[in-house]
């Protein structure tokens, strides 16, 4: 057993919701359209208190692999059991669960020792083969709970370096590109402070020009092609280069790294990956061939926060840029979201937009833009755990299943 720095947070029960929250306009890419937003929640009761997250899977396994009824069926057959079973003697789970030598010089290490439940997690969980999302979900839920007993919120945890955040907005594709400016126009007068256009063959170089139009030389602006091009298509993507854009994100399949070195090696614009990088080692690997100039780091995909801090390390090592992307999170999953946005390496503005950019209603409190000097800016939650509550009369009102109870 290692030692255990927060005695009492034994692992009781874990309770998975199902709730279905629609969008206030629907969300198109190059692999779907979205007008309502399926979530499950994860709750973990613990005999110091309870902790909340999201799974960020999707309804369709079309972003990745991974969807909510899988992650729901992965959890409750193998994660929850296998968890509850490491942690059933009692505190945290075990050996492996601490990382070895912790050292402040590396900030994620010592954030991950500071949180010896949650970091017992993945090792528990890791005889499952990817399911990075549903593993993802455990992990945060056990931070949240350890996190609140401890009396510590994420942000300090983490490491977070600012209360504020920078916030970029994702647009969708749009039926007509007249409603693509309106929408635009109308995120602009909001303060974001960085615009990202999802793009897909046919909807590419005249949306993307008629956007720089609007915003003028100066106005913050990267495109996202969630893989939908191919290896001949590298002569239209350069031509991305007259807009002047921050990054060209995950153009090409998961899986070719090897185009997107090609495009990297004729274009200005910095080549980001998203979908391709999975954790520290598959970043390391994309960063050394040339493969991605700038991270995007969502915790979902790479299987939980603690990793996400470990790419956010080897990332600042390396002083790659980092940013935080965003999967239609409700408040719950954004105000971790912002927490880790607000690391040193994060130096590009997120996908952690306010929360009425998607939703009329959210989970927890909203997340709203800040004024003045904050204009297009989040404050970063200070609050205990992730710092905002769970608002479970929503959660009772939104169930589209029966919630359901592992212990
Ligand atoms: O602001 O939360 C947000 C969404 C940002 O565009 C966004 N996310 O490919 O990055 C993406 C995309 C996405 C959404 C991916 C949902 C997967 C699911």
């Amino acid at each position: 057993m290692t030692e255990q720095t927060n005695a009492g947070a034994r692992l009781e029960a874990i309770e998975l919701h199902r709730i279905e929250v629609p969008l206030v306009r629907p969300f198109e890419t190059s692999f779907g359209r979205e007008t309502v937003r399926e979530v499950l929640l994860v709750r973990v009761r613990t005999d110091a208190g309870d902790g909340w997250a999201e799974c960020v899977a999707g309804r369709e396994p079309f972003y990745s692999s991974e969807y909510v009824d899988g992650a729901a069926a992965v959890i409750e057959r193998y994660l929850a059991p296998a968890l509850l079973a490491a942690t059933a003697g009692g505190g945290h789970g075990g050996p492996g669960a601490s990382p070895s030598h912790p050292s402040t010089a590396d900030g994620a290490a010592a954030a991950i020792a500071s949180v010896p439940a949650a970091a017992a997690v993945g090792p528990a969980l890791a005889f499952v083969a990817g399911h990075r999302m549903a593993k993802a979900a455990l992990e945060a839920a056990v931070l949240d709970a350890e996190l609140r007993a401890q009396g510590r919120s994420m942000a300090s945890c983490f490491g977070a370096v600012r209360d504020w955040v920078d916030c970029g907005v994702s647009v969708g594709i749009a039926p007509t590109l007249e409603e693509l400016l309106d929408e635009v126009a109308g995120y602009v007068e909001q303060g974001y402070r960085r615009i990202k256009l999802k793009i897909k063959p046919g909807w590419d170089l005249v949306p993307v020009g008629a956007v720089r139009e609007l915003l003028g030389p100066a106005g913050l602006l990267q495109v996202d092609a969630n893989t939908a091009y191919h290896q001949g298509d590298i002569p239209l993507l350069a031509e991305l280069d007259r807009f002047g854009l921050l990054l060209i994100e995950q153009p090409f399949a998961e899986e070719d790294l090897a185009s997107h070195v090609a495009l990297a090696a004729v274009c200005d614009t910095p080549v980001c990956l998203d979908e391709s990088i999975l954790d520290r080692t598959t970043a390391l690997d994309a960063i050394e061939r040339g493969a991605t100039s700038i991270v995007n780091i969502k915790p979902g995909r790479m299987g939980g926060y603690l990793e996400s801090l470990r790419v956010h390390e080897a990332c600042l090592a390396l002083e790659v840029p980092v940013w935080c992307g965003g999967m239609l999170e409700t408040g719950l999953g954004r105000a971790a979201n912002v927490a880790l946005a607000a690391l040193p390496g994060f130096l590009l503005p997120g996908d952690t937009s306010a929360s009425d950019r998607y939703y009329a209603e959210d989970l927890t409190e909203p997340f709203v833009l800040g004024t003045g000097e904050h204009r297009g800016q989040l404050a970063v939650p200070q609050g205990s755990g992730t710092g905002v509550e769970v608002r479970e009369e929503l959660v009772r009102a939104w169930a589209s299943a029966p919630p359901v109870l592992l212990r």
